[in-house]
């Protein structure tokens, strides 16, 4: 697949504004973006460092995927994004080489990115994302 960069890491959190507060106020970063992902039942805030953000995720909903996480395994990391090109081609490559997708095909995520999640129990035991920047190409 050759992924470019960790687009993201994503962490779950059971409060996110007491989170962002950490964030901010202990390792200076600035959140430049709260979103709600009503398709995911989150509502997530974004940080930049360097080319990777770090995106907190707070459930909207128990029976969501975050909030299903944090109840059986508390708060912490919850997925790796990693930025590919074609990844309609990436989920066909992972199918072909026996990994168990959850997405066959891209969905929208936050910030308008085409997102697509690989199941942790094919990936060594971390939720892993597979993301694609549409908008800025021609
Ligand atoms: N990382 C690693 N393992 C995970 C996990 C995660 N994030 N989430 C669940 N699991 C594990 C569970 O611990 C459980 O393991 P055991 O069987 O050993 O107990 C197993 O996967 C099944 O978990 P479950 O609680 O029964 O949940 P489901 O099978 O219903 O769903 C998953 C698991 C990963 C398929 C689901 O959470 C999913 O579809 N995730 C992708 C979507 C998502 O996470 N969206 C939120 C982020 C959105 C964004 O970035 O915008």
């Amino acid at each position: 697949m050759k992924p470019s960069h960790i687009e993201h890491i994503g962490i779950a959190v059971a409060n996110l504004d007491a989170a962002i507060s950490f964030y901010e106020k202990v390792l200076g970063l600035t959140c430049y973006n709260i979103e709600v992902v009503p398709e995911q039942k989150v509502r997530t805030a974004f940080f930049m460092i360097g080319q990777t953000k770090i995106e907190l995720l707070e459930s909207t909903d128990p029976e969501g995927p975050v909030g299903k996480f944090i109840e059986k395994r508390g708060e912490g990391v919850h997925h790796i994004a990693y930025a590919v090109e074609n990844i309609e081609k990436q989920l066909e490559h992972a199918e072909k080489m026996g990994v168990k997708l959850i997405d066959s095909v891209p969905r929208k995520g936050a910030e308008g990115l085409d997102i697509a999640f690989l199941h942790p129990k094919s990936t060594a035991g971390v939720l892993i994302e597979l993301c694609e920047n549409k908008k800025n190409k021609v």
